[in-house]
């Protein structure tokens, strides 16, 4: 179903004078629209082992672990000699048999094994495993997109795995359904060995910036921008993170990443706060949170009046301070609730706080889903919380003696999930809207 044919049988420009009805039709819209789903992990099936799927994949998501290490008596060493079977099974003895599953994460699980009809209360994955084998994998991701009401999928692609590149240098196209998004990690982050593999590949470029280094950098990356056609480019960034920070990062940022914005139209994404490796030994599951300083964003987007940015910040501290930036620069977009803060709680009130402040001219979610199937639960979810602070939102508005349409609700709704994010990265309708959506999440 395309977000313009959504009936519901009423006169779209009724005003809803009843709390009862504005509540029932705010739910139903936020269920029912399309959503782009900005930033993930998920990979197009032309990506093949890349993309994941599955209830082992499912249950060894790197949040499930870190929850495991907290109830099971096992050690790093002997959780990471297992199979991945292995640790699926001890996943899910430990917080689905023995614990009850009430952890976002957990929960998540549970949500996705109801919508497809499984048993959320078995004893083992038997039954779960049989189900996800025997799915057809066109069948199941047109299915799975269906259920979560998602429309387009931005992926997260690094220019440097080598994985991704054997198929972006193939001559297959990537199923349209799927867009890219050139993370820029391994530069920014990452110079020293960043510098060194690219004068390995034959570009000119040097550690110390020396020479033409900034320019064989951008070529590179114009190289890449060719050949994925990302909607915009992405970096995680530290707590400590500052501009300007005098250090590798910020002539990255300053003579490579900003002037290939420029040049390619393309916004900038920047998710602050991360503490990479706070405990090691959990691997993936190892990082941690700290709270950042949103001036430094301030400065960028100051700076770079003509480059447009988005950004979301992990710690829950830095919120209302970026509500506070997002007002005095339109050239920056909020967007998502990461991580650490993809919980109802504050989903909710990270939501209410962007409405207070900044009305619709925010991107309420992004699912950063590692599986598949995860896009059921983390939308599903997610939509619940937009729901209720949409509808809390204009209920004051009633208090206050404005009552809203059936069609501004469906605006509003419709601009938060796609068309702030289309007009940001200048893409067009055609994506999303011609293709025909079937929302069934709104069964
Ligand atoms: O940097 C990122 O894009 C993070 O989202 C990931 O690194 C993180 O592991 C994750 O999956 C969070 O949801
Ligand atoms: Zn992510």
């Amino acid at each position: 179903m395309t977000i313009s044919s959504l009936d519901f049988g009423a006169a779209p420009h009724a005003r809803l004078n009843d709390r009862a009805d504005l509540r029932r039709h705010v739910e139903e819209v936020v269920k029912r629209t399309p959503v782009i789903d900005l930033h993930t992990h998920l990979y197009a099936p032309e990506f093949g082992a890349l993309s994941l799927s599955g209830i082992d994949e499912l249950l060894t998501y790197h949040y499930l672990v870190a929850e495991t290490f907290r109830s099971a008596r096992i050690s790093y060493e002997s959780f990471w000699r297992m199979s991945r079977a292995e640790q699926a099974d001890l996943v899910w003895r430990t917080l689905f048999v023995e614990n009850t599953p009430v952890s976002e994460a957990a929960r998540g699980v549970v949500t996705v094994l109801d919508a497809f009809g499984l048993d959320t209360a078995a004893e083992d994955l038997h039954e779960a495993r049989e189900f996800f084998r025997g799915q057809n994998a066109a069948e199941h991701l047109g299915r799975v997109l269906g259920l979560a009401g998602v429309s387009d999928v931005v992926m997260t692609n690094d220019p440097f795995d080598a994985q991704e590149a054997r198929v972006w240098e193939g001559d297959g196209g990537i199923d349209r359904r799927f867009r890219a998004a050139l993370r820029m990690d391994r530069l920014i982050n990452g110079w020293e060995s960043a510098a060194a593999e690219l004068a390995g590949r034959g570009f000119g470029v040097d550690a110390g910036f020396g020479g033409a280094t900034a320019a064989e950098v951008r070529r590179f990356l114009d190289v890449w921008i060719e050949r994925m056609r990302p909607l915009y480019m992405a970096v995680s960034l530290p707590d400590d993170f500052n501009y300007p920070g005098g250090d590798a990062r910020d002539r990255v940022i300053r003579e490579v990443v900003l002037p290939t914005a420029r040049e390619h139209s393309l916004p900038f994404a920047l998710m602050v706060g991360v503490r990479r490796g706070v405990n090691p030994a959990l691997r993936m599951a190892g990082d941690g949170v700290g709270r950042a300083d949103v001036s430094a964003v301030e400065r960028l987007c100051a700076e770079n009046a003509d480059v447009r940015f988005l950004a979301t910040f992990l710690s829950r501290e830095n919120q209302h301070e970026l509500c506070v930036s997002a007002r005095k620069f339109p050239n920056l977009l909020p967007f998502g609730c990461w991580w650490f803060l993809n919980n109802p709680s504050i989903v909710s009130e990270i939501t209410a706080e962007r409405i207070e402040l900044l009305g619709t001219s925010f991107i309420p979610q992004h699912s950063d889903a590692r599986i598949l199937e995860q896009l059921v639960y983390k939308w599903k979810h997610s939509r619940r919380s937009i729901a209720n602070a949409l509808a809390d939102s204009y209920e004051r508005l009633l208090e206050s003696g404005r009552a809203v349409t059936r069609a501004e609700v469906e605006r509003d709704v419709t601009r938060m999930f796609s068309g702030n994010f289309r007009a940001w990265v200048g893409m067009g309708a055609e994506a999303g809207e011609a293709r025909a959506v079937e929302v069934l999440a709104a069964e």
